[in-house]
């Protein structure tokens, strides 16, 4: 069963209206004094659990604000809505889904029944042939159609069967078999696999064609391309066997394209693209890094499923985060969240949690279908440090937006070079403070600056930001991360009174482009605006 939607709207709830009053009262208290009112302010606002140490003492926050967001997250189930998503109920409720990415990373013995059917036992079904298809693959048993050994490895999919695997590859890297090539097709610009293939020997490549539903049309594409660029060479339609291996949910349009569903690698309905890369689509993760490794990875996520599930709200990393996240974006009017990994490994998190966050929360309207009034997922973006620092960091110390930020660090290298880590570590320590602090005119002053200049190098500070402090970026810690944000985002979306799980907005884009290509073909008129008409004739004669 469902969760019975609330009938009380957010801003009508006891805790939000508190928080209202309360605002009004933060709204100009400055970091400065918060911290010179509490010397061990750093420690009360610091939370660690699971290997990750969470200090947020740098938010526009104190013990009240605080009391009250948590006030909030009771008032609003959350208690109830994580036991619901755990359980395996319909919470999607627009897709009469279940939402059990959790379940992906539950241990053997667990029992989590959708629809009356335990789904574990399935689900490790899956990881032991995703195994024992990756250790060939990794051993060179896996031979290619002409015999020869698998070297290079294309994932070809998009959105939530790309940004997952992609980013977990890169994070990764440095676990990953170094002798194989490990690249990743999403586009539908042809430029994305010609680049991708341009160097690799089709009788050394696989490719695994990640999509859940199988009829995505850039996954498609791109795989109908990818088999007559390896067919090409190898000759014989029966390569493909040997070639390809699909990922998807839908065993009928995998053996329609010519895959033997013996070399499919199944998942469920219950698992949404975005929070899927802990499933069969992190195939090219195992592959790359190896079953343990991966299996690291899951044990990781699912630490931080338990800490979610289990923990008090006050110590709970994911709820306090997206309490955090709910504050700025509602309160303070913040459009938007920086996310700042100090780990080259983490180059692409951000591109990651843009999905992850804004295809979930990216919503107006109530799980009852009411229009919202207020905000609801603020813009997740960022680069990794420092190299942010040199570019848009200007606009988060000086500009006029509030822009709360996510500092994520490591303290210890997986590359030891000199002193480049204590170097990388000591800005992310001295960007959050200088965020948090800022300059006064008088310390300006006293750096000898003439009158006229001073308002130029003030720094207003008062610029919140959390700092997430882990060992050392493992498979695991990963897990622990990525579970972190899914986690931060489903409490943000209860709050909010959302569903997190649909992307009405993603399916419309893939309807209205298959409508309009067979205008660009040529083939057929369509009726549309004087501007999309326009676009579309003007193309087809610059195009010839
Ligand atoms: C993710 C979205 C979306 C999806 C892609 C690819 O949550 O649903 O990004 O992952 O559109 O879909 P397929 O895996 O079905 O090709």
């Amino acid at each position: 069963m469902a969760m019975e939607t609330r009938s009380v709207s957010l801003t009508q709830l006891t805790a939000w209206q508190a928080l209202e009053t309360h605002y009004q009262q933060m709204q100009h208290v400055h970091l400065r004094k918060l911290f010179a009112g509490d010397p061990k302010r750093g420690e009360r606002f610091s939370q660690e659990a699971i290997g990750i140490y969470l200090d947020y003492s740098k938010n526009r926050i104190t013990e009240e604000t605080l009391r009250l967001l948590i006030q909030l997250a009771e008032e609003s189930g959350l208690r109830e809505h994580i036991d619901s998503m755990f359980r395996g109920d319909k919470i999607n409720v627009t897709e009469n889904r279940a939402v059990l990415h959790t379940a992906l990373r539950a241990p053997k013995d667990a029992v989590i029944n959708v629809d009356g059917k335990n789904v574990v036992p399935e689900v490790h079904q899956v990881l032991d042939r995703m195994s024992a298809f990756a250790d060939r693959v990794r051993s060179g048993d896996w031979k290619g159609f002409t015999g020869k050994r698998i070297r290079n490895v294309i994932n070809v999919g998009i959105g939530g069967s790309d940004l997952g695997p992609v980013m977990a590859y890169e994070a990764l890297r440095h676990y990953s078999q170094r002798d194989m090539v490990f690249r990743f097709v999403s586009n539908v610009d042809g430029t994305d696999f010609a680049e991708a293939t341009i160097d690799l020997d089709p009788e050394e490549t696989l490719f695994i064609i990640s999509s859940k539903t199988f009829t995505t049309l850039e996954t498609m594409t791109n795989a109908q391309t990818a088999r007559e660029w390896a067919l090409k060479k190898l000759g014989d339609e029966k390569a493909v066997a040997k070639h390809f291996v699909a990922v998807s949910t839908n065993a009928a349009e995998v053996s329609k394209f010519g895959i033997d569903t013996a070399n499919m690698f199944g998942f469920w309905d219950w698992v949404g693209g975005r929070y899927s890369m802990d499933s069969a689509i992190g195939l090219s993760t195992m592959i790359a890094i190896g079953p343990e490794n991966f299996k690291a990875l899951l044990a990781g996520f699912h630490e931080m499923d338990e800490h979610f599930r289990n923990a008090p709200f006050e110590k709970n990393l994911p709820v306090l985060m997206g309490l955090l996240t709910v504050w700025y974006a509602d309160f303070f009017g913040a459009e938007t969240v920086a996310v700042l990994p100090y780990d080259q490994y983490l180059k692409r998190f951000p591109a990651y949690l843009q999905q992850l966050t804004m295809e979930s929360n990216g919503k107006s309207v109530t799980l009852s279908g009411a229009r919202v009034n207020y905000q609801t997922g603020p813009i997740f973006w960022g680069e990794p440090g420092t190299n942010g620092q040199h570019s848009f960091y200007q606009l988060i110390h000086q500009g006029t937006h509030l822009i709360p930020c996510d500092f994520i660090g490591f303290a210890k290298p997986l590359n030891p070079l000199g002193n480049h880590h204590d170097l990388l570590m000591a800005n992310v320590f001295a960007q959050s403070e200088a965020l948090a602090f800022g300059k006064t005119p008088e310390q300006v002053r006293a750096e000898i600056t003439p009158d006229w200049l001073v308002p130029h190098r003030v720094f207003e500070g008062n610029r919140p930001s959390n700092t997430l402090l882990l060992e050392k970026l493992t498979p695991e810690a990963l897990g622990k991360l990525v579970a972190l944000y899914e986690h931060s985002v489903f409490t943000q979306g209860v709050i909010w009174q959302i569903n997190s799980f649909d992307q009405w907005g993603v399916e419309l884009g893939k309807v209205l482009a298959k409508n309009i290509i067979s205008e660009l073909e040529g083939k057929a008129d369509g009726k549309h605006d004087s501007s999309t008409s326009t676009l579309i004739s003007r193309y087809r004669k610059l195009k010839g």
